[in-house]
């Protein structure tokens, strides 16, 4: 098969019969609530009622892959969008939530056998983290790709 543009979508995926889990963190609350209109609006986009797409809030990024477990356990839906925004700070807290939250949500999917996306933003300065939510002129909201990305690692998998 071609080679198609890197990141973008390969097909079109028909989201009608799939149920979604967005779980966030309400740290950096401006940003989050950006990426997460981001990814419902790509989810509503791709067919995805708005009854299947279950919202729920932890407290920070630390808390995200236990509370992903828990919305496969609790609402039984077919994938799971994290969504988190880590900014470095001044002691070394960044380094150990990054690394425990990507690890944790790593292996979580080879134990539940269900994808899960990667919506945690690692940020080195809050700039970096407005840019990615779409929230600086001309900037793009990284909440659509994981929306996209939610609706084909079910589909595509089937
Ligand atoms: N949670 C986030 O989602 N983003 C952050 O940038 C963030 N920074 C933190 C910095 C410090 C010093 C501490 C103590 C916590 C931070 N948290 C952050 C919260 C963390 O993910 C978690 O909710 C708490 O540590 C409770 O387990």
């Amino acid at each position: 098969m071609a080679v198609k543009g890197l990141g973008k979508i390969d097909q079109t995926y028909d989201g009608k019969h799939i149920k979604v889990g967005i779980l966030h963190a309400r740290w950096n609350s401006k940003i989050i609530n950006a990426l997460v209109d981001g990814a419902i609006k790509k989810l509503k986009e791709l067919n995805v009622s708005e009854e299947n797409i279950i919202v729920e809030s932890i407290p920070g990024a630390y808390e995200l892959p236990f509370g992903t477990k828990k919305m496969f356990e609790k609402y039984n839906v077919d994938v799971v969008i994290p969504i988190g925004c880590l900014i470095k700070g001044s002691t070394m807290h960044f380094e150990y939530i990054c690394d425990a939250v990507s690890t944790q949500i790593m292996q979580l999917q080879f134990q539940l056998n269900k994808p899960i996306i990667f919506g945690v933003l690692t940020c080195l300065t809050e700039e970096q983290a407005l840019e990615r939510a779409g929230l600086l002129p001309g900037m793009h909201n990284h909440g659509e790709d994981w929306g996209a990305c939610a609706v084909e690692m079910v589909l595509k998998w089937k």
